[in-house]
């Protein structure tokens, strides 16, 4: 029996939405936020590795105003941003600040969550920060050109030998869309992240409830 040590609930894993700010531009990030959470989406990443902090900071507090609580925000990266704004947490990537400082910095309640692409980086990871971390990124699963610079595709297989090895909840990242949502959900993963499928579509609401279609009832998410 493995070990069972998050807090959070794995459910909000379910469809996790990573915005774009360039791709969401035509609706607007907000309202193309706002749409996705009333189709369905149950967590919300703000993801923006060009913006400087004032207009992160500023996009953040509007964000966090919009969704009223609705579902967690959370935001990649920026982890000062995450505090000063008072979001729900931050994702955090293999090349970013430590998981130890993150955690320092957010405090003991906030969500803090972890990318990761390979068996060796889920092992250092259970073995060092375990009850530091909430939930882990898998991924990229496909190649994807919303991340050009994204480390090996690791697919389906590979997405399910670490989502059964995980010790914590998992979600599912990279080139994942209406094609092949389903057989992402069929893994051990708890939930899917997508951009494109989400900010890249004229109707961000069909397209979560679209995606969430596909979540096989017979797959339990507590
Ligand atoms: N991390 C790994 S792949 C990726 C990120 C942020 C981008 C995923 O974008 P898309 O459009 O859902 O493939
Ligand atoms: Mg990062």
């Amino acid at each position: 029996m493995k070990e069972v040590v998050y807090k959070k609930p794995a459910s909000a894993l379910q469809l996790y939405l990573v915005t774009d700010s360039a791709l969401c531009a035509k609706n607007g990030l907000i309202e193309t936020v706002l749409a996705a959470i009333d189709g369905g989406v149950s967590m919300v990443q703000l993801r923006d590795k060009h913006a400087s902090d004032e207009v992160i900071y500023r996009t953040a507090c509007e964000l966090k105003e919009a969704i009223n609580g609705c579902v967690p925000l959370v935001i990649n990266d920026r982890v000062e941003i995450a505090k000063l704004a008072k979001l729900d947490g931050a994702h955090i990537g293999q090349g970013d600040l430590s998981v130890l400082q993150a955690r320092e910095i957010l405090g003991p309640e906030a969500w803090l969550g972890l990318s990761i692409n390979t068996l060796s980086e889920l092992e250092i990871a259970h073995a060092n920060h375990l009850g530091m971390l909430d939930y882990f990124g898998l991924g990229p699963v496909f190649t994807t050109n919303t991340k050009p610079d994204h480390a090996s595709p690791i697919g389906i297989q590979g997405l399910d030998n670490l989502a059964k090895f995980s010790k914590l909840p998992t979600v599912a990242i990279g080139g994942i869309n209406q094609d092949n949502a389903e057989q992402v959900y069929q893994t051990s993963c708890n939930g899917i992240a997508v951009v494109s499928a989400i900010c890249g579509s004229d109707n961000p609401k069909l397209a979560a409830q679209n995606l969430l279609q596909q979540y096989p009832s017979s797959k339990s998410n507590k």
